[in-house]
Order: C-alpha cells, then structure tokens, then sequence
C-alpha cells in the first residue's frame, strides 16, 4: 500500500503521508488548562480548551500506533527569567505575570507543576518535548532541526491556543515550508469567536497557512493506515 491517505479537509483534500509527518501538541500544559491554574486566573473560561482534550487523546493514539513523530510544546521559561523579554514579562496583569507564584507553582517556569503537561496528554519514552520561549514553536528551539532529522514534511498542529500559539507555529512552518494540517477539534481558544474565525483564516484564500480537518478524519484514515502496513506500527 502506498504511503499516502487522503484526507477529507479545507480548502481540498490533503494527501497525507505518515512516515512524513509529525503529530505537534502544542502547550497542552496544566498552567493553561486546568482550572485554578493561570489561564483561569486571569478570567478565562478553561473548559473552552478542556474539550480539545478526548479527541487529542484519541488522535495521539492513532499517531502513535501509526508509527509517527509525536512531538510535544511547551511554552515556558528558564528560572531566573533570562530568556523571556521585557516586553513579554511586563505585560497583562501586574499581579499575574510569567514568574509569578501562581496555584501551581511560579507561573510558566520550566519544571514547575503548572508549566508542564496534562496528565491525559504526557508524552511518552522517547517522544520529543521542545520548550518555547515564544508563541511560536520554531523561535529560540531546535524543533526545525529535529523534524529535518526525521524527514518531516508535514505537521498535523494541535494543541492550544487556537489564535496564539497554534497560529503563530503554523505560519512559521508554512514560512519554513512545511505543510500544515490543523486539526480543527484538537486545537482550542478560551474565545469560541476566535477559534471560529482562527479556524477559517488558515484555509482561506486557498489554504493561505495550509489546511484544516476534524481528527475523526485523521484517526480514521490513521488507522486504516496502521492495519494495512503494520509494519509500521510501534511495538
Ligand atoms: C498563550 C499559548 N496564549 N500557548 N499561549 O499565551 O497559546
């Protein structure tokens, strides 16, 4: 069987060729997502991006069993603040800034609670994690020579969230010239306007940023994938 499935997306179908994509779950972390942690705190309605969370899983199953790169975000930065600027510290609510103590623990500080990921989603043995200092994932990281080393061409983006850190990382692979898919219920806003209307700017004007799908698509044609070529499978 060839490696190519096509999948059913926007703008037009997608060709999708497993051993040449990645899975990127971007900051999936507990200091966005669970409630009482910081996204909540500064107002925003955290089960908004809570819903993301079965369908990635399930796609997170499919990718693995595919056999594909899974790669893992997080946004975040180093304990004494060296490598977050000015301009980014400084802003939003005095109280409440990157580095603060927070419920779970100095808000998105590398190796606290907060910063990392949600236990439904953790990465397992082997499996890439890129820490970010940016809203975009290819910014101040290696996440553009690990997916080189591994022949990747295509990202399938998840993640949250949907106008931030999802589209920043999207425009910066397709300036890279990777071709993106994102996965449209596996990416989340705290803004259901945003999500809608950041859903629709990808692909727009012919897949400006590349294209968009449901992870029903992307499980199905995964897993057909997975029992035609075996092979392929992780043990
Ligand atoms: C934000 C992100 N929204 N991961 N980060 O600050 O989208």
């Amino acid at each position: 069987m060839a490696d190519i499935v096509t999948i059913a997306a926007e703008p037009a179908p997608f060709d999708l060729e497993p051993s040449r994509a990645a899975l990127v779950l971007i900051d999936m972390q507990r200091d966005f997502l669970l409630p009482g942690g910081f996204g909540e705190t500064l107002g925003n309605d955290v089960s908004q991006l809570q819903k993301v969370v079965p369908p990635l899983a399930e796609l997170l199953d499919a990718a693995r069993a595919a056999g594909m790169l899974v790669i893992h975000t997080r946004e975040g930065h180093k304990p004494d603040l060296s490598d977050c600027p000015p301009a980014k510290l400084n802003r939003g609510e005095p109280s409440k800034r990157i580095g603060d103590p927070g419920a779970f623990g100095r808000i998105l500080i590398r190796g606290e609670y907060g910063h990392d990921i949600i236990d439904e989603l953790a990465p397992a043995a082997g499996e890439v994690v890129i820490d970010k200092p940016g809203k975009g994932a290819f910014y101040a990281t290696d996440l553009h020579t690990v997916l080189d080393e591994h022949g990747i061409t295509q990202l399938l983006v998840t993640g949250v969230t949907t106008e931030v850190c999802v589209h920043t990382t999207t425009r910066e692979a397709n300036d890279r010239g990777f071709d993106c898919v994102v996965v449209s219920d596996c990416v989340g806003s705290y803004f259901p306007e945003f999500q809608r209307v950041g859903l629709e700017m990808i692909a727009a004007q012919g897949g400006i940023f590349g294209w968009t799908a449901p992870s029903a698509a992307l499980i199905a044609a995964l897993t057909d994938h997975t029992a035609a070529s075996p092979s392929t499978a992780v043990s």
